[in-house]
């Protein structure tokens, strides 16, 4: 009886779920209900800020579980012409500003690195650059993050650094570790934007 049971709720939820996105069709509501957490697509939003005057939003999406992020958004009030490393670090506190983010979001116990060769952290996001008039416009696809399973960035924080990020290359300790990327100078909480 109990397995007839969840069946016939399965089944109840499917017709529930047809129905709303038939009317949905039509123009008659949302059939939003019916798409599972899990399934996707996802999406955070952290606005950043910081002991600077650089601030900004940035966006995160993703269509499913295992495929290539979308980071986008803008930062202003930067140095114009300027680069600056760009991490997610493994910590949402914010509780001493950016100074209680951690280190780089680094779960699978790699060096510091460029993300699109060799080891690297999962929060290393490489560099981004100014234009002459301090704006930075982020566009970036990553493939290592994710916003769900076991390496979620969802709830740790997206923070922008004083300078260049040398991506492992900088021949000392902290090059392997930080990437002797600076000061931070704004960061913010990667917040869940869909349910
Ligand atoms: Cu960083
Ligand atoms: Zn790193």
């Amino acid at each position: 009886m109990a397995s007839q049971s969840v069946v016939f709720l399965q089944g109840l939820v499917l017709i529930v779920c047809a129905s709303l996105r038939s009317n949905a069709q039509q123009g008659y509501g949302s059939g939003a209900q019916c798409v599972s957490p899990d399934v996707g697509p996802f999406a955070v939003v952290a606005v950043l800020t910081g002991n600077s005057t650089a601030k900004g939003v940035i966006h995160i999406d993703q269509p499913a579980p295992g495929q290539p992020s979308t980071i986008t958004g803008q930062l202003t009030r930067l140095t114009p012409n300027s680069i600056h490393g760009f991490h997610v670090h493994g910590l949402g506190d914010l509780s001493k500003g950016c100074e209680s983010a951690g280190a780089h979001y680094n779960p699978t116990k790699q060096t510091h690195g460029d993300p699109n060769s060799g080891p690297h952290h999962i929060g290393d996001l490489g560099n981004i650059a100014s234009d002459a008039n301090g704006v930075i416009n982020v566009n970036i696809v990553s493939k290592d993050v994710q916003l769900t399973g076991q390496y979620s960035v969802v709830g740790r924080m997206i923070l922008v650094h004083l300078v260049m990020d040398d991506l492992g290359m900088g021949g000392n300790t902290a090059s392997l570790v930080t990437g002797n990327s600076g000061a931070r100078l704004a960061c913010g909480v990667l917040g869940q934007l869909k349910l």
